[in-house]
């Protein structure tokens, strides 16, 4: 039997069969783990391979097939882990907030970079606009200039009021779709916006903190009636980056991309080297100082630290 994790606890999956039935599946005992080390052998979003145990009705995976990409991170107190947030996906979405929340362009601009090693389209919805004070109005209103202006699509919704939501849904109707972000920015709020029999849970903002309380646990994939599938996920808290070469960081800044044959040394870092047009195109205002500096931060990763530019 084949099926696609749609949940994935640890020792149990949830698979989904192609004619839509559930099962729980446990992996075979003595299962080799191909490729990379992470801290979940399975991931949601992998199609998977698994024989029916006899009487119980549950399931054994025993293969796991290639996965066509995936979105890793690793948790900053476990740097030497990485965690697969899910795998075989469409679209990335950062779900962002200027408030209760706040999200840093450090975390938004660490998703992305991600997201350009598999060429995933990554999406910035900047949710709670019901509840922005006017500096923040004028805040989301630049973020969403200068992302756009990078080739990235960007939304401004509401999942309490239900502004922008149908815009949103239109854009992820028949793919599968991860949604990112921190804990209390509205994840699991915004698929029950966009799916109102979902009925997932939702969690508090502290009062103190305004930040949430990490209410969903675990990732889960959740079908959409017009066609296509969310990942909703626990909010994480940053977004480290694994398996990167420096010289490639660049690359994945789309607006740097084009600029880095015109740099005088090969191997330019765009950091201090004369003839970098990096450098040059900054100083030009071509290129954000915001965005720029988080280049420099992700660069500086050993002792990561979410950046902000403001
Ligand atoms: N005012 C307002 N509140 C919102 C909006 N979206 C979500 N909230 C509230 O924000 C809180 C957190 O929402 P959740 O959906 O649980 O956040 P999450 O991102 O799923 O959080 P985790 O599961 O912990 O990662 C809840 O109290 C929601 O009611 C919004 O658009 N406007
Ligand atoms: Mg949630
Ligand atoms: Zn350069």
């Amino acid at each position: 039997m084949e099926g696609i994790v749609i949940k994935s606890t640890g020792s149990w999956s949830s698979v989904r069969t192609e004619d839509g039935r559930i099962v729980e599946c446990r992996l075979k005992g003595q299962f080799r783990i191909h490729g990379i080390r992470t801290t979940n052998p399975v991931a949601v979003g992998d199609h998977v391979q698994f024989d029916f145990e006899k009487d119980s009705g549950q399931g054994i995976i025993y293969d796991i097939l290639k996965r066509r990409n995936y979105i890793i991170r690793k948790s900053i107190n476990l740097s030497k882990s990485a965690h697969i947030i899910a795998s075989n996906i469409d679209r990335l979405y950062v779900i962002a907030s200027i408030e209760q929340p706040r999200t840093s362009t450090g975390f938004i601009d660490r998703v992305l970079v991600t997201a350009e090693a598999y060429h995933i389209p990554a999406t910035i919805v900047f949710n709670k606009i019901d509840l922005y004070r006017e500096s923040s109005v004028i805040r989301y209103t630049e973020l969403m200039t200068l992302y756009s202006s990078v080739g990235y699509g960007v939304f401004a919704v509401s999942a309490k009021t239900g502004l922008g939501i149908d815009r949103l849904k239109a854009d992820l109707k028949d793919h599968v779709s991860l949604f990112t972000g921190h804990s209390g920015v509205g994840k699991s709020a915004l698929m029950n916006a966009l799916e109102p029999n979902l009925n997932i849970r939702t969690g508090e903002i502290s009062d103190y903190h305004s930040k949430g309380m990490h209410t969903t646990t675990f990732a889960e994939m959740h079908q959409l009636t017009q066609g296509g599938y969310i990942v909703d996920t626990p909010g994480i808290k940053e977004f480290g980056l694994v398996h990167f070469e420096s010289q490639e960081i660049a690359e994945r800044f789309p607006e740097f991309r084009d600029l880095l044959p015109g740099c005088h040394y090969k191997n330019c870092t765009h950091i201090h080297e004369p003839g970098c047009a990096v450098k040059e195109a900054l100083a030009l205002g071509k290129i954000n100082q915001g965005r720029y500096s988080n280049y420099l931060g992700i660069l500086n990763d050993e002792n990561l630290d979410v950046i902000d530019y403001d």
